[in-house]
């Protein structure tokens, strides 16, 4: 057993859908697969996401409210009108006002932008920007990406003489702005097809009504502010992300030029992941630490060194937020030690002065991702004592639930399932976490706190080709509401396995199916290199993960990138030959222990009765050790007094034992999930059994020598080295004798019997004994891996399907 990271939700798919899919588009089946269980069973619309022509947008008039604006735009211009883009900070924001940025200066329009400061002003219109717009003589504004909410501030523009066009994608409120226009596709009544567009998506819609002509040139804008804004990558959305990336390959902004170049970019294949995790941080960094302004400047200019220079401090800042989040990050974990040093909160809430309200957020998604809870993170104002929240949750708690319930602590607060922000007092801190808390053990289970992988099929190795993973990455974009592609694949064999990297972090297995020789598969696991010994030479792996094409020297294989490995049944390791069984069963067995959260296994350890002395000191291990005695196992030390042999997850086999009853009978009253048979005691003179002439040379030996005095066996040296015995051997034929009164022993003098009765060797316990491990040898030692894992697991107890608790 080798117990998943994670819950496992693999996807299912109409089996009829995907064959009728699979044959009308000539599609490989996993892909047909892939696109049935993502909700694609019409083959229309099946074959539009393969089609990625200009023709596929819609028409931007279909937007309510489109004509009013452009209308009111175009009488501006005609007027000669001051116009004021009015965006907003983040990149979503910046990418729109830059994408209007571009059209008015084509349009020849007399116009700005505004960005409001995220410290100083906050999200939205404001009743001072608009005083400053009056005293600048504008008398047009344009908001991108912000302005639905805003009917106050609209009625305010409108008292001072200001017309104001509303573009923007955020949920309507019940009352919308009296303005010139508002566009928003979320608008009740909108009979817009797709309503998913960023910010910048709605301003790139602007842009194609009033140009009269799709404006492809500003995909590249749209697709940064799309993906940083995580809108869903379907319909619209990855027409313009798949569109805009392929543009950005050769890009025509210098901004976008020296953004990928900071980022170490260029020449290199931009994917989506590039624009949410190198490019949108860059950008984001500016609104977060400075001012958004620079970073519009970025996406405008033409001055190839102002590009360079303004990247260049984007990148400086975006380090220096990097930083910051580090920072604060350790203070929360070592606040989180200090307030739950047994970890049992379900909801981490941690506060403190001095942190930069502009990274909580992150560092919140940061703590979820290392406890896999639901997290607040407080900024305290020392002045005020009001702090500044930010949370992030896991599936199981809904975190705007969870902050209605705490309103009456609360002074703001808003958000949904997953993310939420707050303003409480200091002095409620504690409360709120109690709070918080106490939900969480009525509304999370023991499941809810595993984190789920989820998958889009299981599919069989002979899938993994070149070819069908080339299938599978035409769908791309990859992202928010079009995740990249994983797969199960189950009950693999592992032909080679090896640790990479310069501390053996990765993992490397080479996968095959148990039934075909041809066909293995590589499998890569990115820091999990730990593994290694945690998987038998005779495992048959489950592995959850992502396909892609590993070219290496112009040789194009296909590969899998594990995210998460099992293995559901009974191991057993062969570690026969292997030095320092004791030292590396604590590090393997401590391994599988932390893979399966709140259900901690224990250890056992087997010898047999005589003979583990010196190997072993009883005392100085952590874990039971029991001997194999004749009739019972017999404990060897306190943890095997007090603990229950049955019920350990981890089982040492240490010694070979004398006869297989005794294995046997440990066994069955162990129900081990990884059985580890080390045999280190072995040796060669174990069991073997001298040959009759062997008997009768010595015996003459014997009866030459008459009588001897115990300790005087050099008589015996010239008949030893003539047959080839070892000194134990010889020794044991001795004992035989003894035992069958061929001889005689009296105060330390051995004498030959007269005249013995006649008796057969078979007649002697001790040499019936080394048949019997005769029989132990030829099973446990020269068996292959395969034969001694069968025979162990035949014979261990029943076993609970833990692996089936674990999974649900
Ligand atoms: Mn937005």
């Amino acid at each position: 057993m080798l117990y998943a990271k994670t819950r496992w939700k693999v996807g299912g798919a109409d089996r009829a859908a995907v064959d009728r899919l699979a044959a009308e588009l000539k599609l490989h089946p996993v892909v047909a697969g892939m696109m049935v269980s993502r909700g694609m069973t019409d083959a229309r619309e099946a074959a539009s996401f393969f089609q990625s022509g200009k023709d596929r947008f819609h028409d931007p008039f279909l937007l309510d409210g489109m004509a009013d604006a452009v209308a009111r735009i175009r009488l501006a211009l005609e007027r000669g009108e001051k116009i004021r883009v009015y965006g907003d900070y983040d990149a979503d924001g910046v990418s729109s006002t830059s994408l209007m940025t571009h059209l008015f200066r084509r349009l020849g329009a007399d116009f700005d932008t505004y960005i409001p400061h995220r410290v100083h002003e906050g999200y939205g219109l404001n009743n001072s920007a608009i005083d400053l717009a009056k005293q600048n003589g504008v008398s047009l504004i344009v908001t991108v990406d912000t302005g639905i909410s805003a009917k106050e501030q609209v009625a305010y523009a409108a008292g001072l003489g200001i017309d104001v066009v509303v573009t923007d994608h955020h949920e309507p409120p019940e009352e919308l702005p009296e303005a010139a226009a508002v566009v928003n596709p979320k608008k009740p009544g909108c009979p817009y097809p797709f309503k998913g567009l960023a910010g910048v998506g709605v301003a790139f819609k602007l842009a194609h009504a009033l140009l009269g002509e799709l404006p492809e040139e500003w995909l590249e804008l749209a697709a940064i502010g799309t993906v940083a804004d995580l809108m869903p990558l379907v319909g619209e959305n990855r027409l313009i992300v798949k569109l805009g990336i392929e543009r950005m390959q050769a890009s025509e902004y210098a901004g976008v030029r020296a953004l990928l170049d900071v980022a170490g970019l260029t020449g290199k294949d931009v994917t989506a992941t590039h624009l949410a995790f190198a490019l949108a941080p860059r950008i984001n960094a500016s609104g977060r630490l400075d001012h958004a302004e620079d970073a519009v400047r970025l996406l405008t200019t033409e001055d190839r060194e102002e590009a360079e220079r303004i990247a260049e401090s984007l990148d400086a800042l975006n380090k220096e937020r990097q930083r910051l989040v580090e920072e604060t990050v350790k203070e929360a974990l070592a606040l989180v030690a200090e307030q739950d040093p047994e970890s049992r909160d379900k909801v981490i809430v941690v506060a403190a002065e001095g942190w930069n309200a502009g990274v909580i957020g992150i560092v919140a998604a940061k703590l979820l991702e290392r406890f896999y809870r639901p997290v607040v993170v407080l900024a305290i104002d020392a002045a005020t004592g009001s702090a500044k929240g930010s949370a992030r949750s896991i599936p199981g708690y809904d975190m705007y639930r969870a902050l209605t319930h705490c309103a009456e602590l609360l002074d703001h607060y808003g958000g949904h399932q997953a993310a939420a922000g707050m303003t409480v007092h200091r002095d409620r801190v504690g409360d709120l976490r109690a709070m918080l808390n106490k939900l969480a053990d009525e509304w999370l289970t023991e499941d809810d706190m595993i984190p789920i992988s989820e998958a889009d099929a299981e599919i069989a190795l002979e899938d993994v080709t070149v070819d069908c993973i080339r299938q599978i990455e035409s769908l791309a974009p990859f992202g928010m509401g079009n995740p990249s592609p994983r797969f199960v694949l189950t009950g693999l064999t592992v032909r080679d396995r090896r640790a990479l990297g310069r501390e053996g972090q990765h993992l490397k297995l080479t996968l095959a199916s148990p039934e075909g020789e041809a066909n293995a598969v590589e499998a890569i696991g990115f820091g999990i290199g730990g593994l290694l010994e945690t998987i038998a030479s005779t495992a048959r792996v489950d592995v959850l993960g992502e396909l892609n094409i590993n070219e290496w020297n112009g040789v194009r294989k296909p590969q899998i990138v594990i995210q998460d490995i099992r293995v559901p049944h009974v191991q057993v390791y062969d570690w026969r030959g292997t030095r320092e069984p004791v030292g590396k069963f604590a590090e393997v067995a401590s391994v599988h222990r932390e893979r399966v959260s709140g259900k901690p296994g224990s250890a056992a350890m087997l010898v047999r009765e005589e003979g583990y002395a010196g190997r072993i000191d009883p005392d100085a291990i952590d874990c039971g050790l029991w001997a194999m005695g004749d009739r019972s196992l017999i404990p060897l030390n306190r943890e095997a007094r007090e603990t229950d042999f049955a019920e350990a997850s981890d089982l040492l086999i240490v010694s070979l034992p004398d006869r297989l009853e005794h294995l046997e009978r440990a066994l069955a009253g162990s129900r081990a999930e990884r059985v580890y048979a080390a045999f280190a005691d072995w040796n060669r003179d174990f069991a073997t059994m001298p040959p009759r002439e062997s008997f009768k040379a010595v015996y003459q030996a014997v009866v030459r020598q008459g009588s001897w005095e115990s300790g005087d066996w050099f008589f015996l040296e010239p008949v030893r080295r003539k047959i080839g015995l070892s000194e134990s051997l010889t020794r044991f034929m001795v004992d035989v004798f003894e035992e069958l009164e061929f001889i005689r022993k009296q105060a330390d003098v051995y004498s030959v019997t007269a005249s013995p009765r006649k008796r057969d060797l078979a007649e002697s316990r001790l040499y019936r004994a080394r048949l019997a491990r005769a029989d132990v040898e030829q099973l446990l030692i020269y068996s292959n891996a395969r034969q001694l894992a069968d025979w162990i697991t035949g014979r261990l107890a029943v076993q609970p399907n833990r692996m089936m608790e674990v999974l649900g």
